[in-house]
């Protein structure tokens, strides 16, 4: 294991903004991690503005950076990888045979996967991404932070309750991931989003949270979620404990955002997370909503 923990972190970069690497790479900083970033895209913004401009990274040049690393043995140290949004089937591949060559240099690295999808029914990836995330890169995956939607596609039921939604996070047991984060999920009563977590590795839990949903559309907070996670398992090793501090630094970082953009008029610009703000809240959580184990 690497003196200080590492995390090889392969997102979105955006110029202006917090998404991707930009809304992943300061918390898990400020929270003591070593971060490397490979930027998937370069974009001026994140796509829910009018414009997008800029490069997006082939599997090609992805090969070539790790290549590179790895001659310079530079990539032995890597306790952690981190992956967000990926957009294509060939860039995915490259990432899976990137896993593999990475446990092997390091026997104990953790893969936090996020498999960014799709939202509310509707996938915003090519659609053979989904095969490859399900039968390559999410037994190689040791936590795994769908949301609902996800779940759906990668267990292919539906979920209307949360006993589907718990036997369906078994399936996903049952492909080969041992850890599962449902970051969000729309099974909580009016107003709350509900959040489960489920573990095998080692003794066998799950916990449940319902955390009041904010009248916004924030952007990043799918990544910020992953970061978080990926920090507080590493030092808690704790499915709830884990739960219950990210949620408690995006329940803040999200409720400043909103009380800022506020201030100056609601608009896709002014939501961008206020990340920097949220300096304090980011090192030491202040817990206030717990979950509960089931
Ligand atoms: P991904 O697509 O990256 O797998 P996701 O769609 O679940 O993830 P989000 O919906 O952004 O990602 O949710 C991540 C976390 O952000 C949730 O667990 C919740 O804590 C918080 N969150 C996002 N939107 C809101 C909101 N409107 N109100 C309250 N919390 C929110
Ligand atoms: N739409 C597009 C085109 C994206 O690139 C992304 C990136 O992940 C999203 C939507 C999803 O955002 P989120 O992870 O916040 O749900
Ligand atoms: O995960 C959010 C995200 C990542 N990368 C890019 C995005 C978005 C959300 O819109 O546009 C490029």
């Amino acid at each position: 294991m690497a003196q200080f923990p590492r995390v090889l972190s392969i997102q979105s970069h955006v110029v202006s903004g917090y998404v991707g690497n930009k809304s992943a790479t300061f918390p898990l900083q400020i929270l003591g991690f070593e971060v490397d970033t490979i930027n998937s895209v370069q974009f001026c913004n994140h796509t829910g503005y009018a414009a997008v401009k800029g490069q997006v990274l082939t599997d090609k040049d992805l090969g070539d950076l790790v290549e590179g690393l790895a001659t310079n043995n530079l990539d032995t140290n890597y306790s952690h990888l981190l992956t967000g949004y990926i957009g294509s089937p060939a860039f995915l591949k490259r990432v899976a045979s990137l896993v593999i060559d990475l446990k092997a240099k390091n026997k104990e690295l953790i893969y936090v996967c996020d498999p960014v999808m799709g939202d509310n029914g509707k996938m915003y990836v090519p659609a053979e991404l989904l095969p490859i995330y399900k039968e390559v890169v999410i037994p190689l995956a040791d936590i795994l932070t769908p949301n609902q939607y996800e779940v759906e596609l990668l267990t292919e039921r539906k979920i209307k309750t949360v006993e589907d939604a718990w036997k369906s996070i078994d399936i996903l047991h049952d492909i080969g991931c041992k850890t599962v984060f449902l970051s969000s999920s729309e099974l909580g009563s009016e107003g709350n989003l509900l959040a489960l977590a489920s573990t095998i590795k080692g003794e066998r839990k799950r916990v449940i949270m319902s955390i009041p949903k904010l009248n916004a559309t924030f952007t990043g907070t799918g990544d910020l979620f992953a970061s978080l996670l990926l920090a507080w398992m590493y030092s808690t090793d704790d499915i709830q404990l884990a739960m219950d501090k990210t949620m408690a630094t995006i329940q803040h970082v999200l409720q400043k955002t909103l009380k800022y953009a506020s201030v100056i008029g609601i608009s896709t610009g002014s939501l961008e997370l206020k990340l920097i703000q949220c300096k304090e809240e980011i090192q030491e959580p202040k817990v206030t909503v717990h979950s509960k184990l089931t």
